[in-house]
């Protein structure tokens, strides 16, 4: 299991923060994203077998915010 913090940018409230953390939590090999707003960031524990930080980091700007 590994665990990785990254920078999230254009989130403006609390429900681009649910969106996001949605997206995160339903990638294949998550077991638990954790979403802030202030600062922007994402905080995931996942199976490194199973996905990636590039495959997060994607699935947060298929909503529409940078990662
Ligand atoms: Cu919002």
């Amino acid at each position: 299991m590994e665990k990785v913090k990254f920078s999230v940018s254009g989130m403006s409230c609390q429900h681009c923060v649910m969106a996001v953390e949605s997206a995160l939590n339903a990638v294949d090999g998550v077991k638990k994203a954790k979403v802030k707003l202030s600062p922007g960031e994402a905080i995931v524990s996942y199976d490194e077998t199973k996905t990636s930080v590039e495959v997060l980091k994607a699935a947060v700007r298929e909503q529409g915010y940078q990662a």
